[in-house]
Protein backbone atom coordinates (compact mmCIF):
# COMPACT_ATOMS: atom_id res chain seq x y z
CA UNK A 1 0.00 0.00 0.00
CA UNK A 2 1.35 3.46 -0.76
CA UNK A 3 0.88 6.04 1.32
CA UNK A 4 -2.35 7.95 -0.96
CA UNK A 5 -3.52 4.63 -0.37
CA UNK A 6 -3.20 4.90 3.78
CA UNK A 7 -4.55 8.17 3.63
CA UNK A 8 -7.56 7.22 1.75
CA UNK A 9 -7.58 4.20 3.84
CA UNK A 10 -8.36 5.92 6.77
CA UNK A 11 -11.14 8.40 5.63
CA UNK A 12 -12.98 5.05 4.11
CA UNK A 13 -12.39 3.29 7.23
CA UNK A 14 -13.51 5.71 9.81
CA UNK A 15 -16.52 6.71 7.24
CA UNK A 16 -14.98 10.03 7.83
CA UNK A 17 -17.61 13.20 6.87
CA UNK A 18 -15.08 16.20 7.91
CA UNK A 19 -11.20 15.97 7.90
CA UNK A 20 -9.55 19.19 9.15
CA UNK A 21 -6.20 19.33 7.52
CA UNK A 22 -4.07 20.91 10.15
CA UNK A 23 -1.07 23.77 10.22
CA UNK A 24 1.43 24.70 12.58
CA UNK A 25 1.66 27.85 14.72
CA UNK A 26 2.09 30.95 12.21
CA UNK A 27 1.55 29.11 9.48
CA UNK A 28 3.63 29.09 6.64
CA UNK A 29 3.53 28.87 2.85
CA UNK A 30 4.91 25.53 3.07
CA UNK A 31 2.14 24.46 6.01
CA UNK A 32 -1.04 25.87 3.94
CA UNK A 33 -0.25 25.02 0.71
CA UNK A 34 0.27 21.22 1.94
CA UNK A 35 -2.86 21.55 3.12
CA UNK A 36 -4.57 23.50 0.19
CA UNK A 37 -2.90 20.94 -2.32
CA UNK A 38 -3.55 18.32 -0.55
CA UNK A 39 -7.16 19.23 0.14
CA UNK A 40 -7.80 19.02 -3.31
CA UNK A 41 -6.56 15.91 -3.89
CA UNK A 42 -8.76 14.32 -1.48
CA UNK A 43 -11.54 16.34 -2.95
CA UNK A 44 -11.51 14.80 -5.74
CA UNK A 45 -11.21 10.98 -4.47
CA UNK A 46 -14.18 12.13 -1.71
CA UNK A 47 -16.39 14.60 -3.03
CA UNK A 48 -19.05 14.43 -0.39
CA UNK A 49 -16.50 14.93 2.65
CA UNK A 50 -15.81 17.94 3.78
CA UNK A 51 -11.98 19.45 3.95
CA UNK A 52 -10.97 22.25 5.78
CA UNK A 53 -7.83 24.12 5.87
CA UNK A 54 -7.14 24.73 9.72
CA UNK A 55 -4.84 27.35 11.22
CA UNK A 56 -5.86 27.85 15.31
CA UNK A 57 -2.20 29.39 15.65
CA UNK A 58 -2.34 32.14 12.99
CA UNK A 59 -0.64 32.52 10.18
CA UNK A 60 2.24 34.47 9.34
CA UNK A 61 3.17 37.63 7.20
CA UNK A 62 3.90 36.48 4.25
CA UNK A 63 1.08 33.30 4.49
CA UNK A 64 -0.95 36.58 4.32
CA UNK A 65 0.07 37.77 0.83
CA UNK A 66 -0.76 34.48 -0.34
CA UNK A 67 -4.07 34.08 0.89
CA UNK A 68 -4.68 37.25 -0.91
CA UNK A 69 -3.25 36.10 -4.23
CA UNK A 70 -4.45 32.44 -3.69
CA UNK A 71 -8.27 30.84 -4.14
CA UNK A 72 -7.45 29.07 -0.45
CA UNK A 73 -9.61 28.91 2.40
CA UNK A 74 -8.43 28.92 5.65
CA UNK A 75 -10.21 28.73 9.11
CA UNK A 76 -8.71 30.70 11.54
CA UNK A 77 -10.87 28.61 14.14
CA UNK A 78 -11.12 25.41 13.72
CA UNK A 79 -13.83 23.23 15.16
CA UNK A 80 -11.50 20.67 15.82
CA UNK A 81 -13.77 18.17 18.40
CA UNK A 82 -15.95 17.70 15.64
CA UNK A 83 -13.05 16.69 13.02
CA UNK A 84 -13.02 12.96 12.15
CA UNK A 85 -9.37 12.96 10.82
CA UNK A 86 -7.03 15.05 11.26
CA UNK A 87 -4.11 15.87 9.31
CA UNK A 88 -0.95 17.37 10.97
CA UNK A 89 1.31 18.99 8.03
CA UNK A 90 4.76 20.86 8.33
CA UNK A 91 4.34 19.91 11.89
CA UNK A 92 6.22 18.03 14.00
CA UNK A 93 5.19 18.06 17.78
CA UNK A 94 1.62 18.92 18.26
CA UNK A 95 3.07 20.49 21.47
CA UNK A 96 3.87 23.77 19.27
CA UNK A 97 0.03 24.36 18.79
CA UNK A 98 -0.06 25.07 22.21
CA UNK A 99 -3.33 24.54 23.95
CA UNK A 100 -5.20 23.52 20.92
CA UNK A 101 -2.21 20.45 21.41
CA UNK A 102 -4.33 19.35 24.26
CA UNK A 103 -7.75 18.78 22.46
CA UNK A 104 -6.10 17.13 19.34
CA UNK A 105 -4.63 14.81 22.68
CA UNK A 106 -8.52 14.43 23.62
CA UNK A 107 -9.76 13.71 20.42
CA UNK A 108 -11.26 10.27 19.11
CA UNK A 109 -9.83 11.30 15.50
CA UNK A 110 -8.16 9.50 13.60
CA UNK A 111 -4.71 11.45 12.61
CA UNK A 112 -2.34 11.40 9.73
CA UNK A 113 1.22 13.28 9.88
CA UNK A 114 2.71 15.01 7.07
CA UNK A 115 5.77 16.37 7.50
CA UNK A 116 9.38 16.96 6.48
CA UNK A 117 10.94 17.89 10.31
CA UNK A 118 12.66 14.91 12.51
CA UNK A 119 9.34 13.64 14.04
CA UNK A 120 8.68 13.29 18.04
CA UNK A 121 7.82 10.15 19.34
CA UNK A 122 4.94 11.65 21.40
CA UNK A 123 3.45 13.33 18.22
CA UNK A 124 3.69 10.04 15.94
CA UNK A 125 2.73 7.36 18.38
CA UNK A 126 -0.84 8.91 18.56
CA UNK A 127 -0.50 8.90 14.21
CA UNK A 128 -2.47 6.00 12.71
CA UNK A 129 -0.47 6.98 9.22
CA UNK A 130 3.04 8.97 9.42
CA UNK A 131 4.58 10.13 6.28
CA UNK A 132 8.08 11.36 7.55
CA UNK A 133 10.49 12.11 5.17
CA UNK A 134 13.47 14.71 7.01
CA UNK A 135 15.56 14.57 3.37
CA UNK A 136 12.37 16.40 1.47
CA UNK A 137 13.25 20.24 1.18
CA UNK A 138 9.65 21.40 1.12
CA UNK A 139 6.55 19.94 2.76
CA UNK A 140 4.95 20.41 -0.03
CA UNK A 141 7.39 17.72 -1.88
CA UNK A 142 5.92 15.28 -0.06
CA UNK A 143 2.03 16.25 -1.19
CA UNK A 144 3.21 16.11 -4.69
CA UNK A 145 5.03 12.47 -4.20
CA UNK A 146 0.80 11.53 -2.70
CA UNK A 147 0.24 13.72 -6.33
CA UNK A 148 1.80 10.60 -8.36
CA UNK A 149 0.82 7.95 -6.14
CA UNK A 150 -2.39 8.74 -7.13
CA UNK A 151 -1.90 9.51 -10.82
CA UNK A 152 -3.44 12.80 -10.45
CA UNK A 153 -1.66 16.19 -12.29
CA UNK A 154 -2.02 19.27 -9.73
CA UNK A 155 -4.54 21.86 -11.35
CA UNK A 156 -2.79 25.42 -12.29
CA UNK A 157 -3.30 26.39 -8.90
CA UNK A 158 -2.65 23.46 -7.08
CA UNK A 159 0.64 23.13 -9.00
CA UNK A 160 1.25 26.86 -8.01
CA UNK A 161 0.73 26.37 -4.35
CA UNK A 162 2.97 23.43 -4.15
CA UNK A 163 5.59 25.98 -6.22
CA UNK A 164 5.17 28.47 -3.57
CA UNK A 165 5.52 26.82 -0.67
CA UNK A 166 8.91 24.83 -2.20
CA UNK A 167 10.34 27.91 -3.29
CA UNK A 168 9.63 29.61 0.66
CA UNK A 169 10.91 26.68 2.52
CA UNK A 170 14.03 26.47 0.45
CA UNK A 171 14.92 30.34 -0.10
CA UNK A 172 13.76 30.28 -3.67
CA UNK A 173 15.33 27.01 -3.85
CA UNK A 174 19.26 28.02 -2.04
CA UNK A 175 18.30 24.59 -0.01
CA UNK A 176 16.80 22.42 -3.09
CA UNK A 177 18.26 18.92 -3.35
CA UNK A 178 17.74 16.80 -6.32
CA UNK A 179 14.01 15.53 -5.71
CA UNK A 180 13.09 19.29 -5.04
CA UNK A 181 14.27 20.22 -8.71
CA UNK A 182 12.84 17.37 -10.01
CA UNK A 183 9.34 17.95 -8.61
CA UNK A 184 9.84 22.02 -9.57
CA UNK A 185 10.35 20.80 -13.06
CA UNK A 186 6.90 19.26 -13.33
CA UNK A 187 5.03 22.04 -11.69
CA UNK A 188 6.96 24.30 -14.30
CA UNK A 189 5.47 22.43 -17.03
CA UNK A 190 2.38 22.62 -15.33
CA UNK A 191 1.98 26.10 -16.61
CA UNK A 192 3.66 28.00 -13.55
CA UNK A 193 6.29 30.66 -14.70
CA UNK A 194 8.76 30.82 -12.30
CA UNK A 195 10.04 34.21 -12.49
CA UNK A 196 6.35 35.64 -12.75
CA UNK A 197 5.39 33.69 -9.48
CA UNK A 198 8.56 34.66 -7.53
CA UNK A 199 7.88 38.14 -8.09
CA UNK A 200 4.15 37.96 -7.40
CA UNK A 201 4.79 36.53 -3.54
CA UNK A 202 8.10 38.75 -3.20
CA UNK A 203 7.40 40.56 0.28
CA UNK A 204 8.97 43.92 0.89
CA UNK A 205 10.65 43.90 4.00
CA UNK A 206 8.97 46.15 7.07
CA UNK A 207 10.88 48.66 8.39
CA UNK A 208 10.42 46.72 12.34
CA UNK A 209 11.69 44.25 10.92
CA UNK A 210 14.89 45.89 9.61
CA UNK A 211 15.30 47.53 12.92
CA UNK A 212 15.18 44.27 14.31
CA UNK A 213 18.21 42.84 12.28
CA UNK A 214 19.77 45.84 12.93
CA UNK A 215 19.44 45.85 16.75
CA UNK A 216 20.21 42.43 17.40
CA UNK A 217 23.58 42.67 15.07
CA UNK A 218 24.25 45.90 17.31
CA UNK A 219 23.41 43.80 20.66
CA UNK A 220 24.85 40.78 19.40
CA UNK A 221 28.09 39.00 21.96
CA UNK A 222 30.70 37.35 19.66
CA UNK A 223 32.07 34.34 21.14
CA UNK A 224 35.18 32.04 19.79
CA UNK A 225 34.57 28.41 20.26
CA UNK A 226 37.20 25.93 18.69
CA UNK A 227 37.54 28.16 15.64
CA UNK A 228 33.48 28.88 15.68
CA UNK A 229 31.92 32.27 15.48
CA UNK A 230 29.02 31.84 18.01
CA UNK A 231 26.55 35.06 17.87
CA UNK A 232 24.29 35.42 20.20
CA UNK A 233 21.63 38.43 20.51
CA UNK A 234 18.15 39.50 21.61
CA UNK A 235 14.89 41.17 19.80
CA UNK A 236 11.60 41.30 21.15
CA UNK A 237 10.47 40.70 17.13
CA UNK A 238 11.64 38.79 14.31
CA UNK A 239 14.66 36.70 16.05
CA UNK A 240 14.33 34.68 13.34
CA UNK A 241 15.16 36.81 10.50
CA UNK A 242 17.37 38.46 12.93
CA UNK A 243 18.99 35.24 13.50
CA UNK A 244 19.80 34.47 9.71
CA UNK A 245 20.99 38.00 9.26
CA UNK A 246 24.01 37.00 12.03
CA UNK A 247 25.17 33.85 10.03
CA UNK A 248 24.47 36.22 6.80
CA UNK A 249 26.66 38.80 8.31
CA UNK A 250 29.67 35.96 9.20
CA UNK A 251 28.50 34.23 12.44
CA UNK A 252 28.88 30.08 11.79
CA UNK A 253 26.12 29.87 14.66
CA UNK A 254 23.53 32.48 15.76
CA UNK A 255 20.93 31.98 18.93
CA UNK A 256 18.29 35.05 19.01
CA UNK A 257 16.46 35.53 21.88
CA UNK A 258 13.25 37.27 22.37
CA UNK A 259 11.34 37.56 25.79
CA UNK A 260 7.03 38.53 25.90
CA UNK A 261 4.70 37.61 28.59
CA UNK A 262 7.34 35.46 30.75
CA UNK A 263 7.57 33.19 27.43
CA UNK A 264 10.96 33.30 25.94
CA UNK A 265 11.73 32.52 22.72
CA UNK A 266 14.75 31.45 20.67
CA UNK A 267 16.04 31.24 17.24
CA UNK A 268 18.71 29.14 16.14
CA UNK A 269 20.96 29.31 12.54
CA UNK A 270 23.97 28.24 11.40
CA UNK A 271 26.10 27.47 8.31
CA UNK A 272 26.31 24.29 6.13
CA UNK A 273 29.81 24.02 7.27
CA UNK A 274 28.68 24.23 10.85
CA UNK A 275 26.43 21.29 10.55
CA UNK A 276 28.96 19.20 8.52
CA UNK A 277 32.36 20.06 10.65
CA UNK A 278 31.08 20.17 14.27
CA UNK A 279 28.63 17.18 13.63
CA UNK A 280 25.86 19.59 15.47
CA UNK A 281 22.05 19.55 14.41
CA UNK A 282 20.33 22.97 15.61
CA UNK A 283 17.49 20.71 15.82
CA UNK A 284 18.19 17.39 17.58
CA UNK A 285 21.20 19.00 19.62
CA UNK A 286 20.59 22.00 20.59
CA UNK A 287 16.88 23.24 20.31
CA UNK A 288 15.12 19.90 22.09
CA UNK A 289 17.47 20.18 25.69
CA UNK A 290 17.03 23.79 25.38
CA UNK A 291 13.74 23.50 24.95
CA UNK A 292 13.53 21.14 27.91
CA UNK A 293 15.35 23.63 29.75
CA UNK A 294 13.08 26.12 29.74
CA UNK A 295 10.24 23.19 30.50
CA UNK A 296 8.65 24.11 26.77
CA UNK A 297 9.63 22.94 23.32
CA UNK A 298 12.15 22.99 20.81
CA UNK A 299 13.43 21.75 17.39
CA UNK A 300 13.29 22.01 14.25
CA UNK A 301 16.12 21.45 10.86
CA UNK A 302 19.60 20.70 11.35
CA UNK A 303 20.46 24.50 10.00
CA UNK A 304 17.50 26.33 11.33
CA UNK A 305 15.42 25.49 14.86
CA UNK A 306 13.63 27.61 17.12
CA UNK A 307 12.78 27.21 20.89
CA UNK A 308 10.02 28.51 23.17
CA UNK A 309 9.41 28.37 27.01
CA UNK A 310 9.85 29.90 30.24
CA UNK A 311 12.23 31.85 31.12
CA UNK A 312 14.42 35.31 30.86
CA UNK A 313 16.92 35.98 28.38
CA UNK A 314 20.34 36.35 29.71
CA UNK A 315 20.11 32.84 31.37
CA UNK A 316 18.35 31.36 28.18
CA UNK A 317 21.35 32.51 25.78
CA UNK A 318 23.67 31.52 28.98
CA UNK A 319 22.38 27.90 28.75
CA UNK A 320 22.48 27.76 24.56
CA UNK A 321 26.37 28.93 24.97
CA UNK A 322 26.89 26.36 27.38
CA UNK A 323 25.22 23.38 25.11
CA UNK A 324 27.14 24.82 21.86
CA UNK A 325 30.35 24.23 24.14
CA UNK A 326 29.69 20.95 25.41
CA UNK A 327 28.44 19.45 21.75
CA UNK A 328 31.49 21.31 19.92
CA UNK A 329 33.91 19.77 22.69
CA UNK A 330 32.32 16.75 21.93
CA UNK A 331 32.49 16.54 18.68
CA UNK A 332 36.45 17.94 18.88
CA UNK A 333 37.20 14.35 20.73
CA UNK A 334 35.24 12.38 18.18
CA UNK A 335 37.80 14.12 15.66
CA UNK A 336 40.50 13.28 17.90
CA UNK A 337 39.42 9.33 18.73
CA UNK A 338 38.93 8.88 14.71
MN1 LIG B 1 8.12 23.19 5.82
Amino acid sequence: MNDFQKITKILKDTDASFVLLLCHRSADADAICSAYALQGLLKRFMPNVVFEVGCPQGINKPSKVLLEHMPITVNLKPNIESADVIVLLDLNNIEQLDEVSGIIRKSGAAKIIVDHHSPSPETTKMCNVCIIDQKAAANCELIYRLYRQAKVKPDYNEAKALFVGTAFDTRHFALANASTLQTIAKLVDAGIDVQETLAEFALPIDTSERLAKLKACKRARIIRVDGWIVALSHVSAYQASAAKSLVDLGAHVSAVAGEKNGRVEVSLRCTRQFVEEAHINLGTDIAAPLGEFLGGVGGGHAMASGVSGTGEIQPTLKQCLKLLKTKIANSETKKEQL
